[in-house]
């Protein structure tokens, strides 16, 4: 483990003018340092893509895009968003790209903007099945201007049952129907979703946040050929910093820009888009390829070691980077195995299973992904170990005095297994 303190851009400063932030930076530092982190969404950013993010790029206000700017003295922070357009373009065999999205959720919804009008239709994966909040939850813009119907997953194979996806096409005749989710382990046909939008005359938006790192390593199938757009976030598998990025077919290209901007936001995250030009480029290259390949063979890994555990694996297994666990097998819930992984230093979330019969935020799951231990330089062989932590961490119960010993063991082991594949290795040593 490093005894640098932090290596990102400037960090001196900080320290001296806000030791409590700087505190707070360390303090999450070590967390990261000295835990597993199997959070399906987060990944560890390279060197590259944090100096960009903590750029002075940060001070320029651009509204508008490259050569039609709203304010002076944009010729720089033009050539970072141009590079990055063509990167995304290229890299995705798209038409057009917009890299401006603050986020996942500002990208969906400038997507819903540019194709539709408050009250269409939009047909999306239920939220309780693996959908996401701005696919038409209550709670969110989706659920409230929109009307929304859902399709899920059968519940033999729980896979998606595109048979329902058709009837449901069929029957509602959406305006937009959106393909992706949260917490859904298989590849998605694209092919059938295609086909089916086009049985009905409505848009295909494909919501890649999840696995569009996989797609850029070409690990899995691209949706770009069968999909209207494609939004995504850039900080999961893909590696970038936070934030959302548009794709789509060349007639919608001026529809989405001009929803992104002025219709949703103000000025773009200038240090962001740049931040998103360089984790294009890492994405082309063939170590992130070959990185991407290993996400999935090391999510495969950590399922059988899971099943060794007596778990079981939504759909039976995985085909991302990502895996879902059904715990009712070993009696605890998903909000008790939250907590236990939590105590032993296992970074992971509670999550409904399909047809689950608890409440949300209890669950009868937790969702793992292997996006950061894959980073890390972490394989097959460690996820057997990581497997057998996690069966051991929730077993204990915090509520006895041995089920806290056999936590605290359980941390030390993730530890020291953590201590041997360093985030953030301190670059001079
Ligand atoms: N919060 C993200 C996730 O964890 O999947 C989705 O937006």
């Amino acid at each position: 483990m490093s005894s640098t303190p932090y290596w990102g851009p400037n960090f001196d400063a900080l320290q001296e003018t806000d030791p409590e932030i700087a505190g707070v930076v360390l303090d999450e530092l070590a967390r990261l340092r000295s835990g597993l982190q199997l959070i399906a969404s987060e990944n560890f950013t390279s060197p590259a893509v944090l100096a960009a993010t903590g750029s002075t790029l940060s001070n320029k206000y651009a509204e508008g895009y490259p050569g039609r700017r709203y304010y002076g003295g944009c010729a720089d922070v033009d050539v970072a968003e141009e590079i990055g357009i063509a990167r995304a373009k290229e890299l995705f065999g798209a038409d057009h790209a917009n890299l401006q999205p603050h986020s996942g959720a500002s990208a969906n919804l400038a997507v819903y903007a540019a194709l539709l009008k408050p009250g269409d239709t939009v047909l999306a994966m239920d939220l309780k099945h693996g959908g996401h909040l701005t696919h038409g939850s209550p709670v969110n813009f989706s659920g409230q201007w929109f009307t929304n119907v859902s399709y899920g997953v059968s519940e033999g194979s729980e896979t998606i049952d595109y048979d329902h996806v058709r009837a449901q096409a069929r029957e509602h005749r959406p305006k937009m129907i959106i393909a992706g989710a949260t917490a859904y382990p298989r590849l998605i046909d694209f092919a059938a979703f295609r086909e089916i939008a086009d049985e009905v005359g409505a848009y295909l938006m494909v919501d890649a946040a999840h696995f569009i790192g996989l797609v850029a390593g070409k690990a899995i199938p691209s949706p770009v050929p069968y999909a209207d757009v494609v939004s995504f976030t850039t900080h999961k598998v893909l590696r970038g910093p936070r934030g959302g990025m548009i794709l789509c077919r060349e007639e919608l290209a001026t529809k989405i820009d001009k929803a992104v901007f002025p219709f949703l936001q103000g000025g773009p995250l200038m240090h962001v888009v740049a931040a998103k030009a360089v984790v294009l480029k890492e994405a082309a290259s063939a170590e992130y390829q070959q990185y991407a390949r290993q996400v999935i063979a090391n999510a495969q890994a950590l399922v059988e070691g899971l099943q060794d555990q007596g778990m079981r694996a939504v759909s039976g297994g995985t085909d991302t980077h990502l895996a879902l666990i059904d715990l009712r097998g070993v009696g605890v819930t998903g909000r008790d195995a939250e907590a236990r992984c939590d105590a032993a230093r296992i970074t992971l979330n509670k999550n409904a299973i399909p047809f689950d019969p608890e409440k949300p935020m209890v669950a009868s799951g937790v969702r793992v992904g292997t996006p950061s231990v894959t980073t890390q330089g972490m394989g097959a062989e460690q996820m057997k170990d990581v497997a057998s932590l996690i069966g051991r961490a929730v077993r204990a119960d915090l509520d006895t005095e041995p089920g806290r010993a056999d936590i605290e063991q359980v941390a030390q082991e993730v530890s020291a297994l953590v201590s041997k594949f360093p985030a953030y290795p301190d670059p001079s040593a």
